[in-house]
């Protein structure tokens, strides 16, 4: 595989496919197109959780069994919060600190997401283009059986407890893709544009939110091919089947299929997975991801998938 690579990611299971493609081609080949909709302000700081796992784990730096936030963290800051009564419900590590602190600043002097992302991955070493999908604001918000919550306060607070009806993106009419989103899908050096298994409803449905996004995807010559994140008729990791079923899914590739109609040309599908028949092409490989060498199985595979599909 040469030419570059464009993939659209979001949350944990999103920045594991990213590392195996950066390893699996020249990282300085891949274009990361990150969810931004779980982004929100908490004690006053600006907080990229998605944007941050990516730059943890490109940067090998993050704590790989919880998933989010830094290796060998410290939480000085989270006790002395908690000593003065302060919010503790989402926990921010002493080095975590430093990201947002620093953006926060950023951010006040007028630098946009992009900018504060490029300066984070270029101080880190990080080869990789890391996009935010926007740099104007868009917010995941969910209509819950306990009302409209924010994204953490559903996801982390309530730990994806209560009953979900409806997912919506605050702001995403009004929102633009930051500068060389479009660019990185479109692009004729483009050979493959991946869609990580993140989760697709909370994590790219986002993205695909974002005016002129989906369009590209759909005008794009490369191929798009998605990797499923469910197997088996199970969620590999978060939230996903839980809300598959409250929002009446089947929790099958068959359903993320039709999830994704009219943006992707391919699923990769766990072989664990049953005998399926998808209106699209597929392959069959095995998607868990728990080692380095299966993050880059999992890559390879989805760029094999993309190769056969090439126009
Ligand atoms: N997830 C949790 O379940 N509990 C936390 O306290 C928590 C803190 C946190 C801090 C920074 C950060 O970048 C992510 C953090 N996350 C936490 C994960 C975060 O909620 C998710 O990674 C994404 O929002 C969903 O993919």
């Amino acid at each position: 595989m040469t030419g570059r690579v464009t993939i659209l990611t979001g949350g944990v299971g999103g920045a594991k496919l990213v590392l195996g493609l950066c390893h699996a081609i020249p990282a300085d080949q891949v274009t990361a197109i990150v969810n931004t909709g779980d982004d929100f302000k908490h004690l006053g700081l600006s907080i990229s959780p998605d944007i941050d796992t990516l730059l943890y784990t490109l940067a090998a730096k993050a704590n790989v069994v919880q998933g989010w936030g830094r290796e060998n963290e410290s939480w000085n800051f989270m006790e002395a919060v908690r000593s003065l009564g302060g919010e503790h419900w989402f926990q921010l590590g002493d080095g975590d600190l430093a990201l947002h602190v620093l953006r926060t600043h950023q951010l006040g002097n007028g630098q946009t997401t992009s900018q504060v992302v490029a300066g984070f991955a270029a101080a880190w070493g990080i080869k990789t283009r890391i996009l935010p999908m926007s740099d104007d604001p868009v917010t995941t918000r969910v209509e819950t059986s306990d009302g409209l919550l924010d994204f953490q306060e559903y996801f982390v607070r309530r730990r994806c407890e209560p009953e979900l009806k409806a997912i919506r993106f605050d702001g995403s009419q009004q929102a633009r893709p930051a500068p060389g989103v479009l660019e990185s899908i479109i692009d004729p050096q483009c050979q493959a544009i991946l869609v990580a298994p993140s989760n697709p409803f909370l994590s790219i449905d986002p993205i695909l939110a974002v005016p002129g996004i989906r369009e590209a995807l759909a005008t794009a010559s490369a191929p798009v091919v998605a990797v499923s994140p469910v197997v088996n008729g199970a969620s590999v990791k978060g939230p996903t089947a839980k809300l598959m079923k409250e929002l009446g899914l089947v929790v099958s590739a068959g359903t993320i299929a039709a999830h994704y109609e009219g943006v992707i040309n391919g699923l990769l599908i766990d072989r664990r997975d049953p005998p399926l028949e998808l209106p699209i092409a597929s392959a069959r490989a095995d998607t868990l991801m728990h080692t380095l060498n299966d993050r880059i199985n999992v890559a390879r595979a989805a760029l094999d998938l993309a190769e056969t599909l090439r126009r």
